[in-house]
């Protein structure tokens, strides 16, 4: 037997058995891109015992790390792709915590001439779930499994926990399942993270978690607009407000945080220092990417579509401030009209939450079709549970979503299940009057809007589509067909029927094609 023959032999066996005796490939996983997700990253994989390789493109970071932050621990570094690769245990696991777009690809190009069949790749960014499919695909051509991972929970999380979402080449999970499941969030003793399912799911999984947030954002700042604009209330009890909402059913990370920012103060005059912020939101896309998916997959996801929009009507603060000097509307002077303030702030916590079971019950419906259309079959208790610890739309909400999908992993809808059900009904009345109150003064509240119009138009049988129909018909021949029992000569059952709508010549003529 050649030399070569014996040495690629040895490397099939260690492959196999998952022996190393080379001393140099110690690394359990490389991490390449040491900005503070990266590093955070690396630095909770090495606590959890697992020697992580740390590799940047600007390899003076490299050094930098070395000597101060992942001093004394299990970290090494490399200064070129070709060492990383060398230093790594086989299968060898690399991720990648770069920049989104190009630079995945860039990265991608460089490891492969190192990398041999069963090496995986993993993508820790945040990218956009089409890229994910197509290096999937390319990867698994070259037989490199891929894995796209959402990672949430911010620099904080990357350090003490994360929420991960991998998805991708399913070869891989075994490999890769301890490490992100030591290193991720934990919630009642288990891992927020699960294998989520193959090529860009991943990532869309995380995308979607993405709309969420801004959702449950945008939510948030209406809850307080209307405390502030028709309440009158201070941000001292605006704080106590969510204090306690944090102690009830919205128990959630982005309450907790509204509830320490309310209370806020700029130490220069001790006033608080939210109000001092520019009111235009700033956003890098990942709402828009769920709303743009919605929109193709026909999915009203519309709680997401109107924050992503929100955000853009607050951006338009120039056209704001002409228009407030021009538009009339209702307005507040002096004193808050609310009389009772109590039975005002558990309205509105019954908006917020009803708001809120709409959103996560339009997030779940976009993704049970994404599911239907790629292919894909996502576990939505195991999405749930991902979701309910380490991320930033973390909550005790996520606990119940989790035990509903648990329960029945085929339920057709969220509100369908008896809890969400029940729920609904006892805040309608509190949501309804929240809303009739923000209508009568004047203050917008789009996301809390369309979730009680997204809500009765599911329960309505009958919506008025049927004119839509006739119009479409009446100027485009489009067709339309017949309600069940109202068939008739004119009007026959299980066809498309076109109707001359305007009767000329004094006859009402009917065409009709099989359905
Ligand atoms: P840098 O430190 O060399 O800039 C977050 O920005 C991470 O992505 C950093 O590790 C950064 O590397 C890396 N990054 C950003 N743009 C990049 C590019 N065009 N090519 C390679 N790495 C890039």
């Amino acid at each position: 037997m050649t030399s070569s023959a014996v040495s690629r032999l040895s490397v099939i066996s260690n492959h196999i058995t998952g022996n190393n005796t080379n001393n140099e490939s110690r690394g359990d996983i490389g991490l390449i891109g040491l900005a503070v997700m990266g590093q955070n990253l690396i630095l909770n994989m090495a606590d959890h015992g697992y020697t992580v390789v740390a590799y940047n493109r600007t390899t003076s970071k490299v050094d930098h790390f070395l000597e101060n932050e992942a001093k004394g621990k299990s970290i090494l570094g490399a200064h070129s792709i070709k060492e990383l690769c060398e230093k790594l245990k086989r299968p060898r696991r690399i991720m990648l915590l770069v920049k989104a777009g190009a630079p995945v690809d860039s990265f991608i190009d460089q490891l492969l001439p190192y990398l041999e069949k069963g090496d995986i790749i993993i993508d820790g960014g945040n990218s956009h779930f089409p890229d994910t499919n197509r290096r999937y695909d390319e990867l698994q051509t070259k037989g490199i499994e891929f894995v796209g991972s959402g990672v949430s929970g911010g620099e904080e999380g990357a350090r003490t926990g994360p929420s991960l979402m991998p998805g991708g080449s399913q070869a891989a999970w075994p490999h890769i399942k301890s490490i992100f499941q030591d290193i991720a969030a934990k919630t009642d003793g288990e891992p927020c993270c699960d294998w989520v399912g193959p090529a860009g799911a991943g990532h869309y999984v995380k995308m979607v978690h993405n709309g969420i947030e801004y959702g449950d954002m945008q939510l948030i700042c209406e809850a307080y607009d209307i405390m502030k604009r028709i309440g009158k209330f201070s941000n001292k009890e605006m704080g106590d407000v969510f204090a306690k909402w944090n102690k009830g059913v919205l128990d959630s990370f982005l309450v907790e945080i509204t509830r320490d920012i309310m209370y806020f103060n700029d130490p220069n005059d001790n006033t608080p220092l939210v109000e001092k912020i520019l009111d235009t939101a700033g956003q890098k896309g990942t709402g828009k990417w769920t709303a743009v998916n919605a929109l193709d997959l026909g999915i009203p996801v519309t709680l997401i579509g109107e924050a992503v929009f929100a955000r853009c009507l607050s951006a338009m603060k120039h056209e704001r401030v002409e228009a407030s000097k021009k538009l009339q509307g209702p307005e507040i002077t002096g004193e808050s009209p609310i009389k009772d303030k109590e039975a005002f702030v558990d309205d509105l916590e019954q908006a917020l939450y009803a708001s809120k079971i709409i959103s996560y019950t339009q997030g779940f419906m976009l993704m049970n079709q994404a599911a239907k259309d790629y292919k894909w079959k996502l576990n939505n208790a195991g999405i749930a549970l991902m979701w309910r610890g380490g991320c930033i739309i973390r909550s005790v909400f996520l606990g119940e979503i989790t035990a509903a999908y648990k329960e029945n992993p085929l339920l057709e809808n969220l509100l369908f299940h008896p809890f969400f059900d029940k729920a609904i009904i006892k805040a309608q009345k509190g949501w309804r009057s929240t809303l009739g109150k923000a209508i009568e003064y004047g203050i917008p509240t789009p996301a809390f809007s369309t979730a009680l119009a997204f809500y009765d138009g599911l329960r309505s049988e009958r919506l008025p589509a049927n004119l839509l129909q006739a119009q479409r018909d009446y100027f485009g021949a489009h067709t339309f067909q017949v309600l069940p029992g109202k068939e008739n000569e004119l009007l026959p059952k299980d066809k498309w029927v076109h109707i001359n709508w305007t009767g000329r010549g004094g006859d009402v003529s009917a065409s009709s094609y099989d359905a």
